[in-house]
């Protein structure tokens, strides 16, 4: 049996609404920030980073939400497209989100992790409208005008909705660029995302 170790609204977010579009048998483990679970001993010794999520199962424990997502899709034999140079669009758009965008938010919410200087955290929040505002007019460019990313409803459009759940408080207004608006209303549509987000908002 898998287990997914997840806090609301984070980056745990994707891989939980893939294992609800995917149908894949699971149980959820959740972690409260608020509490600092992500760095107690017993979290630390399923993920030594203290940072959700985490899959474990028979085979170990995976961390880092592309490569929990990918597995997830291999398991399932959903969730990726089988041409070739979609699947590296797919992994393209999701080293993006793991590697820029994700960071340009965390600026704004763990300036501590780049600097000690409180000044600098204030200065660091500052300038997040900007870069999360520069990396969805990227993200807007490489959308279609109609559908999902590559096409086929795949992993990296779960990431991609994920991560669009933080806009507000970056602030970002999604209704700046029609097709990640018109993505993310598509997603919010899909059952398996209202029954996540049920289950996160409890
Ligand atoms: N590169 C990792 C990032 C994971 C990450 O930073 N998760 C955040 C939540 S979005 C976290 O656990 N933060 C806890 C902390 O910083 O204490 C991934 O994509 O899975």
């Amino acid at each position: 049996m898998l287990t997914l170790f997840v806090a609301p609204y984070t980056v745990a977010l994707a891989p939980h609404i893939a294992l609800e579009e995917t149908g894949i048998s699971h149980t959820i483990q959740w972690l409260s920030f608020a509490s600092n679970d992500q760095r107690k001993a017993d979290y630390l010794a399923v993920n030594p980073k203290g940072r959700v999520p985490a899959l474990t199962g028979d085979h170990g424990v995976l961390t880092e939400a592309p490569a929990i997502l990918e597995y997830i899709a291999d398991l399932s034999g959903q969730l990726m497209p089988a041409d070739t140079f979609a699947r590296a669009k797919v992994r393209e758009m999701m080293s993006y989100l793991a590697s820029t965008m994700h960071p340009n938010h965390a600026h704004g919410v763990r300036g501590e992790r780049w600097s000690d200087d409180p000044a600098a955290h204030a200065s660091m929040a500052a300038k997040v409208p900007e870069t999360m505002n520069a990396s969805c007019a990227h993200v807007e460019s490489s959308l279609p005008d109609n559908g999902w990313f590559v096409g086929d409803y795949s992993v990296a459009d779960i990431h991609l909705f994920n991560v669009c759940c933080w806009l507000p408080k970056d602030g970002v207004d999604i209704a700046d660029y029609p097709k990640l608006a018109a993505h993310f209303a598509a997603m919010q549509a899909r059952p398996a995302v209202m029954r996540t987000l049920k289950l996160t908002d409890g």
